[in-house]
């Protein structure tokens, strides 16, 4: 059935919906199934995402025709497919009359995946209305928070230096806690890894202690704060209440050093918001663990990294991971700083819509995956600004001296590239990071050719 008077308007100027503020606007990228035209098949996705089916029903009034989704703009040879959607369709707590992502999910990207017309669709972009900022709840924290913990400066603090508690399971709680201390005599942040959580080799209640005991050993040494992003993610709410309020009871007077962690992606939108609203005192970590199903480029369902990351920061993330930019071990490239831009700013132009976040506190950048002091520069280089979390997983426990010597490579990489200093010179200097060519030397032979004989016998 052709929909398409009804659901569609291409007439609708996309300036004036802005203008209007009364609607979210949905980019797509949108293939039919062969055999069905195009705005045929945008009309009906846009009726299976609002207030239609598949066919007319007897109960539509005037009303319901006036909160319709419409397709505005389509463009079948790009498989460009923007849609109007009024904001009044989305569910709104009861509790406190705010919006919640899981609607947003369920409309925009929920039953118009798998239709027998549509081939395909992948959402690449969003807008959010100045009022639908306003209603969704948006990071509690952000890294000014952790640079306060850290002793930085509140503005441009700097890079955190970063790590995952490797291997990624398989640590009884003494030696977890040894490797925490041993990464703290040289970095400031440790997280668990998103699998890591209350295993029968590792409960939690043995590991926490044990955990902040090696914070406060490692912060007496070194006469810095360190941080512990501890890992809540459960599939049950109260499970993952009784998981933090044992971590804040167990660091007690240094509660203010633990981020949450939680496995936003496979642990969905209820998930996050139960951290963020019920532990909003701390920075909230959403590791996106997963996420590669919808988001890699060779998915054409669905939505991109860029989308996942902008939706993370409605719903209270201080910070998400944003992959490495083509400079890790995950998929990625130059061009997704672009992910790290929307969360960050307050004012950004994405793929297809700009973005105004209205001082909603931003979303930490968190670059994790395949990353060691080597391949710092660079990425540093590309994203323009160091203000982020690094979590370097092998990067810290790879480097052959310990993982202090792997933390302190991962700052003298930055230090060296904000001083805008030579890698090779800079490695002549300071020991640590010249022997991270040394853990890694296949990168180094990558990055930085001849680096042997340039940097000598310095620091063999
Ligand atoms: C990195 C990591 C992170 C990935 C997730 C891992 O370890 O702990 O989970 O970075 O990817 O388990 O692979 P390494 P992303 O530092 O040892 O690679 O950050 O892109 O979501
Ligand atoms: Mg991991």
């Amino acid at each position: 059935m052709d929909q398409s008077n009804r659901y569609a308007d291409l007439s609708l100027r996309e300036e004036d919906l802005i203008r209007g503020d009364k609607h979210i606007l949905v980019a797509y990228k949108m293939k039919p199934k062969a055999g069905h035209g195009y705005l045929e098949a945008a009309a009906h996705f846009a009726a299976e995402s609002s207030t239609g089916t598949n066919v007319e029903v007897s109960t539509t009034d005037d009303f319901t025709r006036g909160v319709d989704a419409l397709v505005y703009l389509i463009d079948e040879a790009t498989e460009e497919m923007r849609i109007a959607f009024p904001l009044d369709l989305f569910d709104r707590n009861i509790t406190d009359g705010r919006m919640m992502l899981v609607s947003f999910l369920t409309l925009v990207i929920g039953n118009n995946q798998g239709m027998g017309d549509i081939e395909h669709a992948k959402i690449y972009d969003f807008y959010m209305p100045r009022r639908a900022i306003e209603l969704f709840d948006g990071p509690a924290k952000d890294i000014s928070d952790l640079w306060r913990v850290l002793g930085r400066p509140m503005v441009d603090g700097g890079y955190i230096a970063g790590t995952i508690i490797k291997p990624k399971l398989g640590l009884r709680p003494e030696p977890f806690a040894k490797a925490a201390y041993q990464f703290w005599l040289g970095g400031d942040f440790i997280k668990n890894d998103e699998p890591q959580g209350n295993q029968v080799f590792c409960p939690a209640k043995k590991v926490y202690p044990l955990v902040y005991d090696a914070m406060k050993r490692a912060m007496d040494e070194t006469g810095d704060a360190k941080i512990f992003s501890a890992n809540i993610t459960a599939d049950d709410h109260y499970e993952m209440l009784a998981r933090g309020e044992f971590i804040l009871e167990t660091f007690g007077p240094d509660a203010d050093k633990v981020a949450f962690l939680v496995d936003g992606y496979v642990g969905g939108p209820g998930m996050v918001t139960t951290a963020r609203r019920n532990f909003s005192n701390q920075y909230l970590h959403y590791h996106r663990a997963g996420h590669g199903a919808v988001t890699s480029p060779s998915a054409k369902r669905g939505y991109t990294a860029y989308v996942l990351a902008k939706m993370s920061r409605l719903q209270g993330a201080s910070g998400i991971h944003v992959g490495t930019m083509g400079y890790g071990k995950m998929e990625g490239e130059k061009d997704d700083r672009a992910i790290a831009y929307i969360i960050e700013r307050d004012s950004y132009t994405g793929p297809a819509y700009h973005q105004e976040w209205y001082g909603m506190k931003p979303t930490t950048p968190i670059i994790s995956g395949g990353m060691n002091a080597l391949r710092l520069p660079g990425f540093f280089e590309n994203l323009g600004h160091g203000n982020v979390i690094n979590t370097a997983g092998g990067g810290a426990y790879g480097h052959i001296d310990s993982p202090a010597a792997g933390a302190k490579s991962l700052r003298q990489a930055y230090e060296c590239w904000k001083s805008g200093a030579d890698p090779i010179q800079y490695a002549k200097e300071h020991k640590e990071f010249a022997r991270a060519f040394e853990s890694f030397p296949k990168d180094a032979d990558t990055l930085f050719p001849g680096w042997r004989d340039k940097i000598g016998a310095a620091h063999r």
